[in-house]
């Protein structure tokens, strides 16, 4: 069955409750129901006002707004407002939802068209300015995108937007979202949590005087939880209901508690004061969120991009916006060994463009229910760092011909450079129907057909200056040395099988 078949209004944008529900009396907290007060919660549907009011029961299935996709049940002309719509991941996303039927809003103050200008760089897959971007959606995939140009702290500006749309649901994308430019001295750090945490922090109280009953679905990153050296699971957020801890003899239930946080980077702090302040806001306010903690994203195809070529999303390779197998191709495109930091046995979970897209829609369409704060995992493989460089190299070698090296470089990061990781990431299989079925090979493979062309080769080398590091965690002066360069195939790779957990098989 369809994984959201059976979710009800409960968890519907659309229903409306009815009255001042005081939630403390449904059985979610200690508080006792006095005699006589009542604890049925009732709903007036915003979509089908003539139901008059009643208990949150309908299933998506037996709903006549909600209709069955090839990613499960989205609302019909569900309106989606995407924060952050010019960035790689938000205008992919845009052309997605469009094509599904959904009706999709956008904000962007294009900074991250900026930053990367400024950095000397430049997105090396062209794309075009936003009004060109907006009229070839809608000449190619008949998409009619309602876009504004603002920055997400403009409170009265982003009022003013969501009263209007009154969006069902949100995804938020308007972060700045690079470690390297976070630790690029202090203007960066605090621009970067300015940004992303202040952002967030005013949406939050914008969507709960507005749009209450809206869900968000916000990015975060694997990154949150870090790598620990125990080898603990970096479980979905909040640790399950059978975890405990054992202290002086005596055993604690953990369940539902957030788990550590470990952050990597300042921008990776920004990332977890954003969820607490999300939680905090579902836990104040009955509001609803998904907090995705994606992994290092990869790739340039979807199948609405492959469309046409001004519909094409940003492709960034330099040190700061850049994002490991990203960077490792164009660099084997432009002639440049493949820059492997420190001894390359970093471990990461990863996940293909086309794949965060499908995933994103998932959970677009299962909106957590009133209060309730959710985290995924989000990806689709577990690599280690050294070994993606060798996969490269094997994709540019076999199917390209081109001739690839690899160096280590010193690392300009303060990162654990061996160490365990276990990922869990049962959620997106077993409760969104998620299955991943393109292999990290097929992935770099499309991503050769496009940075091969000619126009795009050019860009790359254009790039050069901008690809090796610069940016040291430790803030110290001094070019980064070569540590070693080797050819691929040269190394005993040791064998590393990434695993995730994705649970047991029912
Ligand atoms: N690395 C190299 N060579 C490079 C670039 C990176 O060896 O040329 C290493 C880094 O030292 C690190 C790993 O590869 O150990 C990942 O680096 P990255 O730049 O691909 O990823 P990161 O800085 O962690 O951030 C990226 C995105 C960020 C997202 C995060 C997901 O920029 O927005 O949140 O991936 S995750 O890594 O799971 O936290």
């Amino acid at each position: 069955m369809t994984h959201n078949a059976q979710k009800t209004c409960w968890n519907c944008p659309a229903a409306k409750l009815k009255g001042n529900v005081d939630f403390r009396g449904c059985g979610q907290s200690g508080r006792i129901v006095p005699k006589g007060e009542s604890k049925q919660i009732m709903i007036e549907c915003k979509r089908r006002p003539g139901l008059g009011h009643f208990e949150p029961t309908i299933e998506f299935q037996n709903c006549p707004e909600w209709r069955e996709t090839e990613y499960g049940y989205l609302l019909e002309d569900m309106r989606v407002m995407i924060l952050g719509i010019d960035g790689y991941l938000g205008w992919t996303l845009a052309l997605k939802l469009g094509n599904l039927g959904c009706q999709v809003s956008g904000i962007d103050n294009f900074t991250r068209r900026e930053l990367v200008d400024e950095k000397g760089s430049q997105s090396v897959v062209p794309i075009r300015p936003i009004d060109e971007r907006l009229e070839a959606a809608k000449e190619v995939l008949d998409i009619d995108i309602n876009f504004r140009e603002m920055d997400l702290r403009d409170e009265d500006k982003l009022r003013d937007f969501i009263q209007e749309v009154e969006p069902e649901s949100i995804v938020h994308y308007a972060e700045i979202s690079s470690a390297p430019y976070s630790m690029g001295g202090m203007k960066n750090a605090v621009e970067v949590q300015d940004n992303n945490v202040l952002g967030t922090l005013k949406l939050l109280h914008i969507m709960k005087d507005e749009v209450p009953t809206t869900s968000l679905v916000k990015l975060g990153t694997m990154g949150e939880m870090g790598s620990p050296l125990t080898g603990r699971p970096l479980f979905e957020g909040l640790f399950p209901s059978d975890a405990k801890i054992e202290w002086e003899d005596k055993e604690w239930s953990l369940g539902g508690e957030m788990t550590p946080r470990d952050p990597a980077s300042f921008y990776h702090c920004s990332k977890v004061h954003d969820t607490y302040n999300i939680y905090e806001s579902c836990k104040y306010w009955w509001m609803r969120s998904m907090d995705v903690m994606q992994g290092i994203i990869y790739g340039v195809h979807t199948e609405e991009l492959a469309q046409d070529k001004r519909l094409r999303t940003r492709l960034d390779v330099d040190e700061a916006f850049g994002t490991l197998i990203n960077r490792f191709v164009s660099q084997a495109v432009s002639d440049i060994p493949l820059t492997v930091y420190g001894e390359g046995e970093q471990i990461r979970g990863m996940i293909p463009l086309r794949d965060a897209m499908e995933c994103m829609v998932r959970l677009i369409g299962s909106p957590s229910e009133p209060g309730q704060y959710d985290v995924v995992n989000q990806i689709s493989g577990v690599h280690k760092v050294k070994e993606v460089a060798e996969t490269v190299a094997d994709v540019a070698q076999n199917e390209f011909d081109l001739d690839t090296s690899i160096q280590r470089i010193e690392n300009p990061r303060v990162e654990p450079e061996q160490h365990p990781f276990y990922a869990i990431a049962r959620k997106l299989p077993k409760e969104f129907g998620f299955e991943s079925n393109i292999s990290m090979h097929e992935e770099v493979e499309k991503m050769f057909e496009v940075l091969t062309q000619e126009r795009v080769k050019e860009r790359i080398r254009e790039n050069r200056e901008v690809i090796l590091p610069e940016t040291r965690w430790d803030s110290q002066d001094g070019e980064l040395g070569v540590i070693e360069e080797y050819e691929p195939g040269e190394k005993e790779m040791g064998r590393y099988k990434g695993k995730i957990d994705r649970g047991k098989e029912d």
